[in-house]
C-alpha cells in the first residue's frame, strides 16, 4: 500500500493528519489550487509550492480536450509537462461537461458533448474518464458521477445519485489494479439525508481510498451545505480522507474543515485575484476601489507573501486598474499564500486541542464586505 491516510489528532469533528504517496505528503486539512489547463493560473509552479500547496487539481474536461491526454502520456505526464513533481488530484469530467460544455447527452453508457472550444464531439463515461485520468497520470483520480444542480426535485436527485452510484461501480472497475494512484469515490444525494445514507453506504460496499462529498456549493447557499455537512462526513469512512469538492469562501472551508473535512479546492483565491480581488484574515479587498489609489501601506502587513512584503496596496490598485498581468500574478499569490495558512492554522489548532479559540479568533477579525 503506497497510499496512506495517517489521522493524527481530532478536535470536536475537525481531523488533522497526512496523506501519504509516492510523490509526497499531503497535509490536512488541505486546500488544493485549481490548475485546470496544466497551470494554476499567473503562477510559476516553485510559486505555488512556496505558497505552502501539497498537492494540485487538474482537471480531465480540459485537459482532454486541450492539448488532449494521449498527447500529454507521449510527453511524459502531467506532473512532467507542467513541471510539478508534488501529488495531483484530477476531476473526472462530468461536473465540468455540465457547467461548460455546449449540446450534451445523458445516457447510461456517459455523456456525450460537444467542446467549448471547437464543437468536436466526445464521450465521457466512467471507462473513458479512467483511461484520461491514468494517461494523465493522475496520483488521485476521482470517479465519474453526475452532480445535479440544486435546487431539483427529490426523484431527480434520487435518479442521479443512483446512476452515480453504477457508474462509481464501474469506475472502480476501469481503474484496475494501481497500486501507487488512489480511486475517490464521490457521494452525491443533495440535501437529503436519508439519499446521503444510501449513496455513502453503496461507495462503502465498492471500497475507495479516499471520499469525496460531491454536489454541494451548487446554489443551495451556506446555511444548506453546512446543514448536509452536519451529517455527511460522519456517514464515511473514519480512516480515510474526505473531500468537499469545489469549496470554498474562507468561512465555507473553515466550517467544513470544524464538521470532518480533510480537503478542500476551489478557483475562487485564483480567480478572483485575477480580478483585482483580496482575501485576508480581515476579510475581502477589492484594490480596484479607488480609495487604495494613494495607500502607502500593505495590503496586509501581516502577511509574508511578495504581495504584502513589497509592494504598496497604490501599486497594487495602479496595476489592476491598468490590467497589467503582474496585478492578477500578485494577488494570486497572495489569494494561494493566505488559504494555505489558513489551513496551516487550523490543523495546527486541531492538533492543540483548540479548534474552538482558533475559530473564535478568525471570525473576530474579519469584518463583512470590503475592507
Ligand atoms: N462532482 C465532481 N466534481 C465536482 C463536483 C461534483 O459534485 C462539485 C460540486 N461542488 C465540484 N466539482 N466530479
Ligand atoms: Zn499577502
Amino acid at each position: 500500500m503506497s497510499f496512506r491516510f495517517h489521522l493524527q489528532a481530532t478536535d470536536g469533528a475537525a481531523r488533522t493528519g497526512r496523506i501519504e504517496t509516492p510523490r509526497g505528503e499531503i497535509r490536512t486539512p488541505a486546500f488544493m489550487p485549481v490548475g485546470t489547463a496544466g497551470t494554476v493560473k499567473a503562477m510559476m509552479p516553485e510559486s505555488v509550492a512556496a505558497t505552502g500547496a501539497d498537492i494540485l487539481l487538474g482537471n480531465t474536461y480540459h485537459l482532454m480536450l486541450r492539448p488532449g491526454a494521449e498527447r500529454v502520456a507521449r510527453l511524459g505526464g502531467l506532473h512532467s509537462f507542467m513541471n510539478w513533481e508534488r501529488p495531483i488530484l484530477t476531476d473526472s469530467g462530468g461536473f465540468q461537461v455540465m457547467s461548460l460544455a455546449g449540446l450534451r447527452k445523458l445516457t447510461e453508457e456517459g455523456v456525450t458533448f460537444q467542446s467549448h472550444i471547437d464543437g468536436s464531439k466526445h464521450l465521457l463515461s466512467p471507462e473513458t474518464s479512467m483511461e484520461i485520468q491514468r494517461q494523465l497520470g493522475s496520483d488521485i483520480v476521482m470517479c465519474f458521477d453526475e452532480c445535479p444542480a440544486l435546487p431539483a426535485d427529490e426523484a431527480t436527485v434520487k435518479r442521479s445519485m443512483e446512476l452515480s452510484m453504477r457508474w462509481a461501480q464501474r469506475s472502480r472497475d476501469a481503474f484496475g489494479d494501481r497500486p501507487a494512484h488512489a480511486l475517490f469515490g464521490i457521494q452525491q444525494g443533495g440535501v437529503t439525508e436519508e439519499l446521503r445514507g444510501e449513496s455513502a453506504e453503496a461507495l462503502t460496499a465498492i471500497g475507495f481510498e479516499g471520499y469525496a462529498i460531491g454536489g454541494l456549493a451548487v446554489g443551495e447557499g451556506q446555511e444548506a451545505m453546512f446543514g448536509v455537512l452536519d451529517y455527511a462526513p460522519g456517514m464515511l469512512p473514519q480512516d480515510k480522507p474526505r473531500y468537499l469538492m469545489g469549496v470554498g469562501k474562507p468561512d465555507d472551508i473553515v466550517g467544513a474543515v470544524k464538521r470532518g473535512v480533510d480537503m478542500m479546492d476551489c478557483v475562487l483565491p485564483s480567480r478572483s485575484g485575477r480580478t483585482g480581488q483580496a482575501w485576508t484574515r480581515r476579510g475581502q479587498v477589492n484594490l480596484r476601489n479607488a480609495r487604495h489609489a494613494d495607500d502607502p501601506r500593505p495590503l496586509d502587513e501581516a502577511c509574508g507573501c511578495p504581495a504584502c512584503r513589497n509592494y504598496s496596496r497604490a501599486y497594487l490598485h495602479h496595476v489592476v486598474r491598468a490590467g497589467e498581468m503582474i496585478g492578477g500574478m500578485l494577488l494570486t499569490w497572495h489569494n494561494l499564500h493566505y488559504y494555505q495558512e489558513l489551513m496551516a492554522g487550523m490543523r495546527r489548532a486541531i492538533a492543540e486541542g483548540s479548534f474552538e479559540a482558533w475559530e473564535a479568533a478568525f471570525h473576530a477579525g474579519r469584518a463583512e464586505g470590503d475592507i
